[in-house]
């Protein structure tokens, strides 16, 4: 395995607490670190980085001569609606940073793209890698534009830069913040505390999800694939399973009979309803060996065991 000087933007979110981790049981804990703009709640390895200072961001990478930055920054989609100019500023200029540096001193970059590149032209069902990108929000705007700046910087100056459409991610580690998926985080906190949950969602919205482990291996596998089997340099497709709130719901009531739950739509469904159900990732699986371990199942028992629930079955 080539030495690998790992420096991860935004460590302490959701994707960025599970990427720390997984990269630091790979690449040793001293080879990884994590930077944001707040202090996390256990300090290893970590420095302060705001995304949006140039010279701060080329100064860290030259100091600690990093190989490769995953640069995980940004304002999902909700909170996006919410403050829109701030979410296109931190969104757009923190990656131009990244790139920038990455071009200027040969690092490598990771960057999380979207489902939320896709918008009402898009299929709803096996939505393919090459398709209408006309997105409803501004988080989807700033991640198809940011697709192209990718490729833009891989084309015309070589950088190798690399990213993945992720669905909505869950995960038992991190809590999810400010995206539309987040709901299918939130519901098992609920069930497990014996607490009713309202979802922000209609009860039969499908939506593109993956458990946490698979979104962290496939990062990885992406990122360790040799440069000449990526053919996609704007981001992949990416995809495990759908589901809706209603099956959710009823599966963790297979084992936790108690639970209960309402639908009560905001703002987000109107978010959700523009995006795709369901996700065709085949060039992800042909390029570079993609496959999810977990199905809809098997993240539901999981989740539920992990977060301490008394299973009834
Ligand atoms: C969100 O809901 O904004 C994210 C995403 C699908 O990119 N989880």
């Amino acid at each position: 395995m080539q030495k690998q000087q790992i420096i991860i933007t935004g460590a302490n979110g959701q994707l960025g607490t599970e990427l720390t981790s997984a990269l630091r049981a790979r690449y040793g804990t001293a080879n990884v670190i994590a930077t944001d703009i707040r202090h996390p709640a256990v300090e290893t390895n970590f420095q302060l980085l705001d995304v949006m200072d140039r010279d701060a961001v080329r100064s860290l990478v030259t100091a600690e001569e990093a190989t490769t930055i995953y640069h995980l920054a940004a304002f999902l989609s909700a909170s996006g609606e919410q403050r829109p100019q701030q979410a296109w500023d931190l969104n757009m200029q923190g990656l131009l940073n990244v790139l920038e540096v990455a071009r200027e001193t040969g690092c490598r970059v990771f960057w999380p793209s979207s489902i939320a590149v896709f918008g009402a032209y898009a299929p709803k069902t096996n939505c393919p890698q090459n398709t209408v990108t006309q997105p409803s929000t501004v988080y989807g705007i700033s991640k198809v534009a940011g697709e192209n700046w990718c490729r833009y910087y891989h084309d015309v100056y070589g950088v190798d830069v690399r990213s993945i459409r992720y669905p909505g991610l869950i995960s038992h580690t991190a809590m999810a913040g400010g995206g539309t998926t987040d709901y299918a985080v939130d519901i098992f906190h609920h069930a497990i505390r014996g607490e009713a949950y309202t979802c922000f969602l209609d009860a039969d919205t499908i939506l593109p999800m993956m458990y946490m482990p698979d979104a962290v291996a496939g990062t990885i596998r992406l990122m360790e694939a040799p440069s000449t089997a990526i053919s996609i340099r704007t981001a992949y497709n990416f995809s495990a399973f759908s589901f809706s709130p209603k099956q959710l719901a009823a599966t963790i009531q297979e084992h936790l009979p108690e639970f209960s739950w309402y639908s009560r739509p905001d703002f987000r469904q109107r978010i959700a309803d523009s995006w795709p159900q369901q996700i065709d990732d085949r060039q992800a699986r042909s390029d570079w060996g993609w496959k999810p371990r977990y199905q809809f199942e098997d993240m539901v028992g999981e989740m539920l065991s992990a977060l301490g629930a008394h299973i009834t079955t």
